[in-house]
């Protein structure tokens, strides 16, 4: 999946670059800074000295040392002064510069931190929407997988008003799970066989029935990787508009692609729908063909429902919320 949020110490991260919120001195500092050049041992300090610096939303690389990352890139970023002194800008900038400088060196998995978020004192929410939206436009174009790694919880939030209507929507639609009892269960079962037909004759000619029937028959051997592909030229989307866009890899996309029955994970099913932009009921019928259903006894069925119900279909949203709910995020 090209980008993950993670929880994470980042001079764990066995990745090829990790980034460092540095300062323009390049000579270390506190925060993740100090816990870096800790890690990677003294001479990452030595090399540093060798740079003459940084301006503020610029990065430069050196070699990783002691840390199991071959490469630490150091981005300079804006310290908060409100948000009117264009440090929105030099934070994008800072993703920038490391994604290119990342690009250069021929590495395929990096990880940031959330850059300002902590001693600069950028907004953490908004640090996080900068990092987000920067980098997903950046793997529209390029391949790479990228972490964003988050160090403690307090770091981490979303918008609380978008937290507190998702925990209202949980709290409104969750259902225990099995507290049907058997009778219950029973008698909703009779009201629908006795129901359902009766609807559907009024609802339908009997020449619309014909045709949905003959459409239903002909999907009925449908797998998933049939569905979607049929799906995404329905959509006249691209093949990599849409695995992109789910936040899955090319890889995996191919693989789906050549197996007509491969099963994916649920939440690379759901990826699919997202980036599709399928209703609720076409979202429905895409899991059933791997295999899977939105259930209300679930918080992450019931977070994506939240998505979709109101036309949101951003998977990095999606995922920032799902990770505030501490819940599996969508793609590979
Ligand atoms: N792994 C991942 N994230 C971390 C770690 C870690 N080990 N440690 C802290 N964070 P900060 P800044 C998070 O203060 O705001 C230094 O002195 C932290 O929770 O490290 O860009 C430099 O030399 C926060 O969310 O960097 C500069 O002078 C984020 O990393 C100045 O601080 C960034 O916090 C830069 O300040």
């Amino acid at each position: 999946m090209p980008l993950q949020i993670v929880r994470n110490d980042i001079t764990k991260m066995k990745v090829d670059a990790i980034v460092n919120a540095a300062n323009s001195s390049l000579l270390g500092g506190g925060g993740v800074d100090g816990s870096i050049h800790r890690a990677a041992g003294p001479q990452l300090l030595a090399e540093c000295r060798t740079l003459g610096g940084c301006e503020t939303g610029d990065a430069k690389i050196t070699k990783g040392y002691n840390l199991p990352c071959r490469y630490v890139i150091h981005a300079v970023g804006p310290q908060w002064r409100g948000g009117g002194h264009g440090e929105r800008e030099k934070l994008v900038s800072c993703y920038r510069r490391s994604l290119a400088l990342a690009k250069e060196h021929h590495c395929e998995t990096v990880a940031f931190p959330l850059i300002s978020s902590g001693i600069y004192g950028y907004p953490k929410d908004q640090a996080l929407k900068v990092a987000i939206d920067t980098i997903s436009d950046f793997l529209l174009e390029n391949d790479m997988l990228v972490y964003i790694v988050i160090f403690d919880r307090k770091a981490y939030q979303i918008g609380e008003k978008l937290f507190s209507d998702i925990a209202a929507y949980i709290d409104d639609n969750y259902v225990e799970a099995h507290t049907d009892s058997y009778s219950a269960q029973l008698s909703r079962m009779k009201m629908l066989s006795q129901e359902a037909p009766a609807q559907v004759s009024y609802a339908m000619s009997a020449a619309a029935k014909a045709k949905s029937l003959d459409d239903a028959l002909s999907q009925i051997d449908e797998s998933f990787s049939e569905m979607l592909l049929r799906k995404i030229d329905e959509k006249g989307m691209t093949d990599a508009q849409c695995y992109k866009k789910a936040n899955i890899d090319r890889k995996l996309f191919s693989k789906i692609r050549s197996d007509r029955l491969y099963k994916p994970s649920k939440p690379t099913a759901i990826a699919f729908a997202i980036a599709l932009e399928l209703p609720l009921e076409e979202t429905r019928d895409l899991l059933q063909k791997a295999g899977f259903a939105l259930s209300r006894s679930n918080k992450f069925d019931i977070i994506i429902e939240y998505f979709i119900e109101r036309g949101d279909y951003n998977i990095f949203e999606i995922n920032e919320a799902l990770f505030a709910f501490d819940q599996s995020l969508l793609g590979a």
